[in-house]
């Protein structure tokens, strides 16, 4: 047998007994390879006489084509081989059931405080925010409640510790919303902008007082109008409007009891008609009244203390706590589920991300 014989036969085996593409390639380098059997083949081509360096390299020719064909089908079929395997090994059972998807809505605060700034929006009122954590002086002292005051203790106030878990520098958590007021009245100032200011403010606000009516974390919304001429008429007609527009009926009667606030001056609080039927509160004309929360004619001082001419300027304000609105709205009986994040409380009043307010409508121009 010739040489060239014993090399296709020895390939052809060492071909057939590759196990997989690495084997296969280390065959084909010993053959085919720079320094290969083959190679070497050709190699010699250059030693032999002329007359047979012709016959000799057309064998060596056949042979090495030979040997790449058979290295390349059989790497196609180790290929598929090697893909079968797998896919057999990885199938998923599409058959098997989807994990249960929790589906959730929007929190009924945060709906309610959608409807607060469509209705406000409807009455010409901007929406305003600031800081949770405030300092002394936009939190009491510009809104009249002094060191010292009285009214201080009655806001039960968490204050901010320092590192050391000291003193601190006098900074709280804003127990209501009140400073975003304060500092968007210094900004009207600072860039002597013109009346009237109409905004709202909302947010989060903090009261170190928890039990089944209180929680440590509650949210506010409060009103600010500065404008030329306005009068307490135009706070009660402001108001009668939204309560109107919020709970979705124009026979809501409203009554301004006299009170006291230390930033506003006169002072009243806001109660809202309603009735109890078999044991259920029904809003609207009725034997009964609720109190949904405060307002007033703005202290000349406030105004003083943000830099407000108070000879000149004067103006109404209000405020309201959201969970309470949302509680008398959506008929939710109890404030701490509001922050337990159980997605079954949150599906049974199921707001939609697209539950735009319609109550809008009902807020004349
Ligand atoms: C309530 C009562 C009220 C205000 C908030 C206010 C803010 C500034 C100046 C004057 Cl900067 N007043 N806000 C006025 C009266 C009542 O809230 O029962 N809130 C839940």
């Amino acid at each position: 047998m010739s040489d060239l014989e014993t090399i296709r036969k020895e390939a052809t085996q060492a071909v057939a007994s590759a196990q997989d593409i690495d084997a296969l390639e280390k065959v084909r380098v010993a053959y085919l390879g720079k320094t290969g059997v083959i190679t070497s083949q050709m190699k010699s081509l250059g030693t032999l006489p002329p007359e047979e360096r012709k016959t000799f390299g057309a064998s060596v020719n056949v042979v090495k084509d030979e040997i790449t064909a058979l290295i390349e089908n059989t790497k196609q079929a180790l290929e598929t081989a090697a893909l079968s395997a797998r896919l057999a090994h990885e199938k998923i059972d599409i058959t098997l059931p989807v994990r249960p998807e929790q589906k959730g809505s929007i929190h009924p605060i945060t709906q309610v405080m959608e409807e607060l700034t469509a209705i406000f929006g409807a009455l010409g009122f901007t929406s305003e925010e600031g800081p949770d954590i405030e300092d002394d002086f936009h939190n009491f002292t510009a809104l009249n409640i002094p060191a010292n005051h009285p009214a201080r203790q009655m806001h039960d106030t968490f204050y901010i510790k320092d590192e050391k878990g000291e003193g601190g520098n006098g900074n709280v958590l804003r127990t209501h919303t009140s400073p975003v007021q304060i500092r968007v009245m210094e900004r009207f100032v600072k860039e002597k902008q013109q009346s009237p200011l109409r905004f709202i403010a909302m947010g989060r606000t903090y009261r170190c007082d928890s039990d089944m009516t209180h929680s440590p974390m509650f949210h506010q919304i409060e009103g600010l109008v500065i404008e030329e001429g306005v009068t307490m008429a135009n706070l009660k007609g402001c108001l009668t409007e939204f309560v109107r527009a919020f709970f979705g009926r124009d026979d809501i009667p409203l009554r301004f009891r006299p009170s006291f606030f230390p930033f506003t001056e006169p002072s009243a609080e806001v109660d809202i008609g309603c009735s109890w039927e078999n044991g259920e509160l029904k809003i609207g004309a009725g034997k009964s009244w609720l109190e949904i929360g405060g307002c007033g004619m703005i202290n000349p001082n406030v105004l003083k203390n943000v830099g407000l001419d108070s000879t000149k300027l004067q103006g109404f304000a209000f405020g309201m706590g959201i969970e309470r609105m949302a509680m008398l709205k959506y008929g939710i009986p109890d404030l701490r589920p509001m922050y337990e994040s159980d997605i079954r409380w949150l599906n049974h009043y199921n707001f939609g991300a697209l539950d735009i307010p319609s109550l809008v409508k009902g807020v004349a121009g």
